[in-house]
């Protein structure tokens, strides 16, 4: 296997009930390294590009509102197949169906109505990661 790099969103919902250490813990702990950390609240044209590929869908317009709602903290990480190591970590999209042990399935509520927030982003495929580390962290 070979080392990998993946984008981690810790979205403005836990930044807010102060869960960022608990996340970071969860991926340090598997033995990925932080490779670049920034708190920031990204703008309209960040998120539209990268979340293009939901552009169109009922709960896009929503999730935008959503990620802009306070600071995210973005992070690279890296390590052996990190992509699909820290999906697994964060488990499924919707928190309720999600496995426990996972930052979804232990962290994550009902969504309710507030059906886009589910704690953490991370890219799904190594063109992916490309794509938004590259939108996020233009200088590394
Ligand atoms: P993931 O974040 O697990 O990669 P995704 O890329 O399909 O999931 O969707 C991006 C985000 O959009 C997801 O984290 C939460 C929101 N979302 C996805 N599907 C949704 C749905 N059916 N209703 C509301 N929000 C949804
Ligand atoms: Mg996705």
């Amino acid at each position: 296997a070979q080392t990998e790099r993946t984008l981690v969103l810790v979205k403005p919902d836990a930044v807010e009930r102060g869960l960022t250490g608990e996340i970071l813990r969860r991926v340090e702990a598997k033995g990925y390294r932080l490779v670049a950390a920034e708190l920031r609240t990204a703008d309209d044209a960040l998120l539209a590009a990268h979340y293009a590929e939901h552009e169109g869908k009922p709960f896009y317009a929503p999730l935008v509102d959503f990620m802009r709602s306070g600071p995210v903290l973005a992070v690279v990480a890296e390590g052996q197949r990190v992509i699909e190591g820290f999906r697994a970590l964060a488990g499924t999209t919707d928190p309720t169906g999600a496995a426990p042990g996972t930052i979804r399935g232990d962290l994550g509520r009902d969504w309710g109505l507030a059906v886009q927030q589910n704690l953490v982003h991370g890219s799904d495929s190594p063109e992916s990661a490309a794509r938004e580390i590259g939108l996020w962290f233009p200088g590394l």
